[in-house]
């Protein structure tokens, strides 16, 4: 054997060595990664796949992938004739003004008459410690005023109810990261959580439009893969607003892998947000609740999920409450959509949520349409409530 051919056959070996190492490297990467993993849930309503699935069948994405916008979308109503619009059908819903003017436009109150005023504002859904708690300070107020004005009571009323509502909750949403994954940026992360039919998928594609609108590129991510027409249903948003939607082709598949699927999709493509759609769940359902648990964890493997919204529907009352709080407990919600306070929804709401949970209220949603969700703004909202 001369020296040529021991350099050759020295070559060959270092690249078959070099090859067997890497491959090795990156089979116990994702080995790890796997492993960390929490365990699967208990199947409830539907089957779920094992975790190996991340990698083995990845989630598809519909046509349209790799397009971040494309020119046919319609562009969003312009934020000031939205919010006008927005603002005038609030107020047509809040019957509590209407009532409260008739009373305080007795003139003098009786003791039936302030009564009126305490079942007006629980009839309102304000709650009742909230709603205890403006009647004393108001009944003190108009004391120390020696006032009966309509006018005066209403103005302090009015500022009982800001006060309530909180102007100075932050009520932006976080989608600032400057996190990487070996040298790729990760895109912000929004988790949609709520009971079954609250306005989750409808709300995705909305808050889609908005930050698009915004100059964001937005991925969305099909994670209730429960019935195959709710990845329909967000599919048709994504093409709507011009979102790419990244959904599994398996009815039933495991959606913490086509949330992971979809933020690794968005990593990819570089995007600036990844909004995952969930399944609606009951919150006394405890393995249902534990795959929410899970949806979440694995989105944070490289970064923490940025906002974990929680879509209420406002028609439920004080219902909401107690689902509010165990989705927190689950899920650390960090804000609150409001759905539905175009209907026949009372609004008082939004002081008893934010109150049970401590987390602001941070779009309301008045409607069906694409245009129909508008940022929480304490003032106006007050205003409207009043009527
Ligand atoms: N009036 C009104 N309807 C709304 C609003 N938001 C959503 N909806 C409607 O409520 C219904 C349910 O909305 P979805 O977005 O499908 O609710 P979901 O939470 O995704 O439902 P599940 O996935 O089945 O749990 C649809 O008919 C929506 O058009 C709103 O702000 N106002
Ligand atoms: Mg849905």
């Amino acid at each position: 054997m001369d020296t040529t051919q021991v350099i050759v056959i020295v070559i060959v070996a270092i690249l078959v060595l070099g090859g067997a190492i890497g491959a090795a490297v990156a089979t116990q990467r994702r080995r790890k990664q796997l492993e960390e993993l929490p365990p699967a849930p208990k199947a409830q309503e539907a089957p779920k796949v094992e975790e190996e699935t991340l990698s083995a069948a990845p989630p598809k994405e519909v046509p349209g992938e790799g397009e971040i916008s494309t020119p046919a979308i319609e562009l969003p109503e312009s934020l000031p004739s939205r919010m006008q619009r927005l603002r005038a059908r609030l107020a047509r819903s809040g019957a509590l003004g209407q009532t409260l003017l008739g009373i305080l436009s007795r003139g003098d109150l009786s003791a039936e008459d302030w009564e009126e005023i305490e079942d007006t504002l629980l009839l309102a859904d304000v709650g009742l410690d909230p709603t205890a708690e403006i009647m004393e300070n108001l009944r003190t107020q108009v004391k120390i005023e020696g006032t009966q004005d309509p006018q005066r009571v209403r103005a302090i009323l009015r500022n009982e109810l800001r006060t309530l509502v909180d102007p100075a909750m932050d009520r932006t949403l976080h989608l600032d990261t400057v996190s990487t994954d070996g040298g790729v940026p990760v895109p912000a992360t929004i988790l949609m959580v709520g009971v079954n039919g609250t306005g989750k998928t409808t709300t995705v594609g909305k808050l889609a439009r908005v930050l698009i609108a915004e100059g964001k590129t937005v991925l969305l991510g099909a994670a209730d893969t429960f019935r195959a027409a709710a990845a329909d249903q967000l599919t048709t948003w994504g093409d709507r607003v011009g979102a790419p939607v990244v959904r599994s082709d398996r009815e039933g598949a495991d959606p913490a892998s086509v949330a992971f699927e979809a933020i690794e999709q968005g990593k990819e493509k570089g995007v600036d947000v990844v909004l995952v759609d969930t399944a609606g769940r009951l919150q006394n359902k405890a393995g249902l609740m534990d795959e929410l648990g899970k949806i979440k964890r694995v989105m944070e493997r490289t970064h923490p999920v940025n906002e974990v919204l929680l879509v209420l529907d406002a028609t439920t009352g004080q219902n909401g409450l107690k689902q509010a709080q165990v989705f927190a407990e689950v899920a650390g919600v960090t804000g609150i959509v409001l759905t539905k306070l175009d209907g026949t929804a009372k609004g008082g709401i939004v002081i008893a949520v934010q109150r049970a949970l401590g987390v602001p209220v941070k779009f309301i949603g008045l409607g069906e349409g694409a245009d129909d969700l508008a940022p929480f703004d304490a003032e106006s909202f007050v205003d409207a409530l009043l009527g």
